[in-house]
């Protein structure tokens, strides 16, 4: 058996003003960097985070360490303290690059020359959608529908900014001046300003009221995980080991966003079920939210986060998996040759005013591939949600609309589908699409429901409660404090 190099593994070290596990003592150059961004990472948390809550205390899960076990420490903590910091999961020595043309050779430790942009380019436009959610979500505590969704929503918010440091780090150790300099600026974008928005589109849409959370962090923060385990693949060592540990803080994001939904539907559903309502009109007259409305919703998040894929077609992609930059998901269970010289892979575009499928050269298609890949992790969380009005003998399932609908990016933007594929005129599909969109009215109507429910235990009467509290605690458990 070949002698595995010893690695030495560093647990975290709380001790420091930055929490980590890089050593970063060792490197004073560059603690001193970071130490000098904190305090303008508190400043915007100050300014953009929660809105509101530096005197609450949230019960919170801390990373204590990165091992695969013991990474969750629960306990009060006020937001503006809890410890942000850089972990990143073990190095593996014997690690080698596994796909694109570099196959075989050692994983990177540093930025190669001619990869510096590309990566730059990569872990920017990751690191701006972490601030983004934050801010997206800023106002939603005023109208928590109980401390344990307040308690997730805070634990969300925390942990993005978290990832946010994961960045800053790649930036400040690895990238010199350019990279210090995009560290300010993820500081500086504002989700939806006019003159510096945040960079990809879904990250300048409003969250507000927490349906939109809720569908959002089901679809939104699955596309986070895909785009994730896409970069723990990099041949780029350290970005591998970051996002790696990311992933595991995103799993529960997504459970928060798919129970959060479903939790919505169970209520709406009883109500219909006790009162047996079909009517829109008088499911909403209940202070509930009707499934047609939910349907709605599903549309618009569905396709918003389709387009965070990119191009259908992308030379960009194409670069990005030869360069061993970003790979597939589960690149190493995939059973190819990893170079994708000579393949083809499908994707849909419209010729003629009719939606046809064209083989294109599999390098070019990785976008697809990718969210190909997350519509079927999608679609197996809507037939879950589905089980809700079977179990009622409701006839109603939730549908995710065609590819085409509703894009601004990739091969059917400018392009007018309607949820089922048929492809409109601009005139038929504005005449139609209040049909398929949530209209100022329903957010208006949405809006209207959220109130904030603080007693512990008690939930608004529009969304039921979990099945169980955090870390086994009661539902009544007192997730956030006020005093
Ligand atoms: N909006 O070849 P193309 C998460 C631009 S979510 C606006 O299609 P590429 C999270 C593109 O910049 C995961 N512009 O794109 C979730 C380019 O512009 P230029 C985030 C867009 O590069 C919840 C042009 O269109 N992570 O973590 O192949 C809460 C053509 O580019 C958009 C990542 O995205 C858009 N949606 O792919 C918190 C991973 N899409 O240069 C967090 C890192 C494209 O021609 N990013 N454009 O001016 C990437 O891998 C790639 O940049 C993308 C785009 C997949 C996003």
């Amino acid at each position: 058996m070949a002698d595995t190099p010893e690695v030495p593994q560093q647990a975290i070290d709380y001790s420091q003003r930055i929490p980590n596990n890089v050593d970063l003592s060792n490197d004073r150059t560059l603690q001193r960097a970071l130490e000098r961004w904190q305090p303008a990472f508190l400043n915007w948390w100050h300014e953009t985070g929660p809105s509101n809550t530096s005197d609450l205390q949230v019960y919170l899960r801390t990373a204590i360490s990165v091992d695969r076990d013991g990474w969750a420490n629960f306990g009060y903590v006020r937001m503006p303290e809890y410890r942000w910091g850089i972990f990143l999961a073990p190095q593996d020595a014997n690690r080698k690059i596994h796909f694109g043309d570099h196959k075989g050779q050692p994983v990177w430790q540093d930025v190669p020359g001619e990869y510096r942009s590309p990566l730059r380019r990569i872990i920017v436009t990751q690191g701006d959608t972490e601030p983004a959610s934050v801010e997206q979500q800023k106002l939603l505590g005023a109208t928590c529908p109980s401390l344990y969704d307040l308690r997730n929503l805070f634990q969300v918010n925390v942990e993005e900014g978290r990832h946010l440091w994961a960045m800053v780090y790649l930036l400040h150790r690895y990238f010199g001046r350019d990279g210090r300099e995009e560290a300010e600026g993820l500081l500086q974008r504002r989700s939806g300003d006019a003159n510096n928005p945040r960079i990809l589109t879904a990250f300048n849409e409003r969250t507000g009221h927490w349906l939109a959370f809720y569908m959002f962090a089901f679809f939104t923060d699955r596309d986070g995980k895909f785009q994730l385990a896409a970069l723990a693949e990099s041949a780029f060592d350290p970005l591998a080991r970051t996002t790696k540990f990311m992933l595991t803080e995103e799993a529960h994001h997504m459970f928060i966003g798919e129970s959060g939904v479903a939790r919505i539907l169970q209520r709406t559903c009883e109500v219909m079920n006790q009162l047996k309502l079909t009517d829109p009109s008088q499911i909403r007259a209940q202070g509930v939210i009707d499934l047609e409305t939910m349907q709605r919703f599903v549309n618009f998040h569905y396709s918003v986060t389709l387009d965070l894929f990119g191009s259908d077609v992308s030379s960009n992609a194409a670069n990005y998996y030869t360069g061993a930059l970003k790979g597939r998901y589960g690149e190493a269970n995939i059973g190819d040759d990893h170079s994708l010289a000579g393949n083809f892979y499908s994707v849909q575009e419209v010729a003629n005013g009719d939606i046809v499928t064209r083989q294109v050269p599999a390098l070019t298609a990785l976008n697809a591939r990718l969210r190909d890949d997350y519509v079927r992790e999608i679609q197996a969380g809507v037939d879950r949600w589905n089980k809700i009005p079977e179990r009622f003998g409701m006839p109603f399932r939730i549908t995710l609309p065609h590819l085409g609908f509703h894009r601004k990016i990739g091969s059917f933007a400018d392009q007018y589908v309607t949820p089922q594929g048929q492809v409109l005129s601009r005139e038929d599909w504005e005449r139609q699409s209040a049909d398929w969109l949530p209209s100022d009215d329903d957010h208006a109507f949405v809006g209207s429901l959220m109130s904030r429910v603080i007693e512990p235990g008690r939930f608004a009467n529009w969304i039921a409660p979990p099945a169980r509290g955090v870390n086994n605690l009661p539902i009544e458990f007192e997730y956030v404090r006020f005093d």
